[in-house]
């Protein structure tokens, strides 16, 4: 069985040192899955091995170019293919992008080799984004992960592997957690809603009480108290 392989492309390579931590980290010591990243500086030519130039049409920014970006990227698809990742859903953060929910964090957990290109600046030259649409090994997406704007892709792609790699079966212990948590939709529900509230020992803590529902023993009563919940926060958020 082929486990799931996760590169990534950025000029900051040590921005994405959180992957050999936590959950992450241990799945992949756990041999669950392999992230590699891949520095886009070895790729660039030239004195000053540059990576933007100036936008055509004029306008404020820099762009990054595709020379660099076409290079890694084949590089990047080509080891994968060497190690028998025949399709490769090529990734490109940018605010511009499809937002990032916990349906699409399901679709990409479907796949097994994702390629996230960490853009900078004013993002990277939209011909990437067509020559990479027109391979047929290649499926791109173009993903943010809110309407908010970051200086690059970096953290988004963290955001998006923390999202997606604890749906990969054997990473979270209890796969029955992945079931009843926020965004999640359950059966013939028309809205994913968020999860209910959720309270441990002890059972005062600063006057407070846990609901009398939660430590009835009652499993039918908990489950209309929880359903109840559940759907008032989700409605709460819409204000
Ligand atoms: Cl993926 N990139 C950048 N630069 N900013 C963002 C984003 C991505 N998602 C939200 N804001």
């Amino acid at each position: 069985m082929i486990t799931p392989r996760y590169d990534v492309i950025t000029i900051f390579p040590d921005y994405m040192s959180p992957l050999s931590l936590s959950l992450i980290g241990k799945a992949e010591e756990r041999g669950l899955l392999t992230t590699k990243v891949t520095d886009l500086r070895n790729f660039a030519t030239g004195v000053h091995k540059s990576v933007d130039d100036t936008p055509y049409g004029g306008g404020a920014g820099m762009v990054m170019s595709p020379v660099p970006w076409g290079e890694a990227i084949d590089a990047v698809a080509h080891e994968a293919e060497a190690d028998g990742y025949e399709e490769h859903t090529l990734i490109i953060l940018t605010p511009a992008g499809r937002k990032l929910d916990q349906a699409l964090a399901y679709e990409l957990a479907q796949r097994k080799h994702l390629i996230f290109a960490c853009g900078r600046y004013e993002g990277i030259d939209y011909r990437i984004t067509e020559h990479y649409s027109a391979r047929p090994q290649f499926k791109v997406m173009e993903v943010s992960i809110g309407d908010y704007v970051l200086g690059g892709g970096e953290v988004a792609t963290l955001v998006i592997l923390e999202a997606v790699i604890r749906l990969i079966p054997g990473v979270i212990g209890n796969a029955e957690s992945l079931k009843e948590e926020s965004h999640t939709l359950v059966d013939e529900e028309t809205e994913p809603l968020v999860e209910y509230p959720n309270y441990t020992k002890p059972p005062v803590w600063r006057d407070l009480e846990v609901p009398t529902e939660l430590v009835s023993g009652n499993h039918g009563l908990i489950a209309k108290w929880r359903a109840a919940k559940a759907r008032e926060r989700t409605e709460k958020l819409k204000d």
